[in-house]
């Protein structure tokens, strides 16, 4: 059992509250950038320490954590690579990945540093999950994916076999891939999507089939207006 100091103060870490609690952590508190954020009730019963962001990578700098924490999960939900950046501040070994009671995730399996799998995800034979990843709520990744770091799998996607996914991309809610397609780098499938080609680095794709949003198909796509969770950027 660990101590966690939960990094992100937004409506994303109150999950991974849930999740630190659930894999059988206690949780320290919580940083933030924004002293506001720091400032309220995140939730109930929540977490004593809040410590600003700054205060806190002066502390890691010098090769220290806060009093009485022992780890910290990485809770930028809406922006992958200000997460991953978050992850490369820290020694690996302080942010280990964290599995919900209620996921299933093979043996054959690898999950990398600062990757958090909510309840109810399944991750399959021989998946490699690489660092500072969501595999968010009910999400499915089949055989033989391969997810580099920062990726988003946003609740109920679905990633039939072999697919590959690059840094940092976003796969919205419910949106399918099917199997050996790859998402390229920075690119986002939108909320409901079925990916049928790959998917080129740093685009945008949505409808059924998912086309990219400035492809004419894309454009007359009845999904295409309705991308719902393109994160933040
Ligand atoms: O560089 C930063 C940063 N540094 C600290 N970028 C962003 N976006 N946020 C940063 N933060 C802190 O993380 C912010 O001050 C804020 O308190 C928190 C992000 O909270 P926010 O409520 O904006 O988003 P979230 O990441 O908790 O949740 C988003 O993503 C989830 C996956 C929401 O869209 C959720 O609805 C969604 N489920």
């Amino acid at each position: 059992m660990a101590s966690f100091l939960i990094w992100g103060a937004g409506g994303h870490s109150k999950v991974v509250a849930d999740l630190v609690r659930a894999a059988g952590h206690t949780l320290a508190g919580f940083i933030d950038a924004d002293g506001s954020k720091l400032n309220r009730v995140v939730e109930s019963g929540g977490g004593h320490v809040s410590i600003l962001q700054d205060d806190f990578l002066a502390l890691v700098r010098a090769n220290r954590l806060p009093d009485h924490v022992d780890a910290i999960a990485l809770a930028i939900g809406g922006n992958n690579t200000r997460r991953l950046w978050c992850l490369h501040q820290l020694q690996r070994d302080v942010a280990p990945p964290l599995v919900h009671p209620s996921a299933i995730v093979s043996p054959s399996a690898s999950l990398a540093a600062g990757t958090v799998v909510f309840a109810g995800a399944i991750i399959n034979a021989d998946a490699r999950i690489g660092a500072a990843v969501i595999v968010n709520t009910g999400a499915i990744v089949e055989h033989d994916c391969s997810i580099a770091d920062g990726v988003h799998l946003a609740p109920r996607s679905t990633l039939a076999g072999e697919v590959d996914v690059g840094v940092c991309a976003w796969i919205g809610a419910g949106a399918t891939v099917l199997q050996q397609r790859s998402v390229g780098r920075d690119a986002v499938v939108g909320a409901g999507a079925v990916v049928i080609r790959d998917v080129a680095d740093g685009s945008t794709v949505a409808g059924v089939p998912a086309y990219p949003l400035d492809h004419p198909r894309g454009r007359t796509t009845p999904a295409a207006g309705r991308v719902a969770d393109v994160p933040h950027r």
